[in-house]
């Protein structure tokens, strides 16, 4: 993605807000771990979208009057001590020719810059609103704190002006992906794929949950130096339960079935893929009909995706699917008992963020991004199975982005067969 791109983000931002408007949006900064150690540092997605910088420390600003668009971009000074120690950081030129934004200032001007805004009208235009990204807890300043707090400081200094989110106007353009994030999301699929390939040509009993988050890890770094999307989910026979497994540390036992929940990150965009194996090579009698009743509600969800369809409504008909099926398997008494051995939703949208903020009551159309992940948990049995896809919303339909993947109990018991010696000693 270039400057191009970034430029036409803002620029249709900025046609959804209304005239008289100012726009400040906060990278976010490193965050204390302990010590003088800092957590890695993790980007504001908004930021990012509409800027291409990632970069701490940093402000974009958009004014949006009827005297026209202005836009800043604010960035540290290089700090030549701090260059030493972890290297440099953007300077004025390359932070301009990265994100488009023709007016790139350092740091310690955004609030004279605000305030000038405020205050020139003949230049700026009449403003009479603030808008910031007051998602949750998101901390924009070691001594302003989230910017929740920025802007009660805000309003106290300007009573007379109005503060609005600008969160809901970003995430939904952030729905409809554009040619260059689906490429990048392409990219994460298969990243992930060859990630999995390699996870399960080493897949045997015996070995621990951890050793194939390591190989996964590997397998993405010999890739492409990738990192993951998300903490990568290996959760053997009963761990599978929990759908979120922190922590994979068990053996892996002969005949259980092992749930890999993992994506690599392409150029900040999230591949998520499930796929349930089993550790011996084969799936036995009993996991083959509950997988089979989880694969087809997979691809059923996705014969139904496609534009005008939400996500409440793809969830709602999975759990018919579902309870119906699992009745007719005996796997549950009555319809209504579904809830006990499905409880999640069926899908999310994908992008920048692994779980794209996006609002799951709105019409899916062409350029969504979601993923189709029916499971089933049955903890007296020790099966946990999810097969999570992720699909590209089309004109009539949809593409599903990681078909390539194998998924069916056929082809997954042939790229078993590939490994080495089953039960090397
Ligand atoms: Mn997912």
């Amino acid at each position: 993605m270039n400057a191009k791109e970034f430029t036409l983000r803002r620029q249709k931002l900025m046609e959804a807000l209304p005239l008289g408007s100012v726009v400040v949006l906060f990278s976010g900064i490193e965050i204390k771990s302990s010590a003088d150690a800092l957590f890695p540092f993790v980007i504001n997605k908004n930021f990012y979208y509409l800027t291409g910088i990632d970069q701490e420390h940093s402000i974009v600003m958009m004014v949006n009057s009827a005297l026209g668009v202005k836009t800043y971009l604010f960035i540290d000074e290089i700090d030549e001590t701090k260059t030493r120690w972890v290297g440099k950081k953007l300077d004025l030129a390359t932070a301009k020719q990265r994100s488009g934004i023709q007016d790139v200032l350092t740091y310690s001007m955004f609030q004279l810059r605000l305030e000038d805004v405020l205050q020139q009208r003949e230049f700026y235009g009449d403003i009479d609103t603030l808008l910031v990204d007051l998602e949750k807890n998101l901390i924009i300043e070691a001594n302003l704190g989230t910017t929740q707090a920025f802007a009660d400081a805000f309003v106290q200094k300007h009573p007379t002006l109005k503060v609005a989110n600008v969160y809901p106007f970003i995430t939904r353009l952030r729905m409809i992906k554009s040619p260059g994030e689906i490429d990048a999301i392409r990219n994460a699929i298969q990243a992930t794929a060859y990630g999995l390939h390699h996870l399960r040509k080493q897949l045997k009993p015996d070995l621990y949950e951890y050793q194939l988050e390591a190989l996964f890890a590997y397998a993405l770094k010999e890739y492409g130096n990738l990192g993951t999307s998300f903490d990568t989910i290996i959760a053997a026979g009963k761990n599978a339960i929990v759908l979120h497994y922190p922590n994979p540390k068990d053996k892996i036992q002969e005949g259980v079935l092992v749930l890999c929940d993992l994506g690599a990150r392409y150029q900040h965009y999230a591949g998520d893929i499930t796929r349930t194996y089993p550790a011996s090579g084969t799936f036995n009698p009993l996991q083959r009909q509950i997988y089979e009743i989880v694969l087809h509600a997979n691809e059923h969800i996705m014969s139904l995706a496609k534009p005008g369809v939400k996500l409440v409504d793809l969830q709602k008909e999975c759990l018919s699917f579902m309870a119906k099926a699992c009745v007719k398997e005996g796997l549950i008494k009555k319809e209504e008992d579904i809830g006990s051995i499905y409880y999640h939703n069926v899908g999310h949208h994908l992008g920048l963020d692994t779980h794209d903020p996006i609002a799951r009551d709105l019409p899916l159309e062409p350029g969504c991004v979601i993923t189709v992940e029916p499971g089933l948990y049955i903890k007296e049995l020790g099966i946990g199975i999810r097969i999570e896809d992720d699909i590209l919303i089309t004109e009539k339909g949809c593409e599903n982005l990681s078909r390539d993947i194998p998924k069916s109990i056929e082809e997954i018991e042939a790229s078993l067969q590939l490994r080495g010696n089953k039960n090397p000693q």
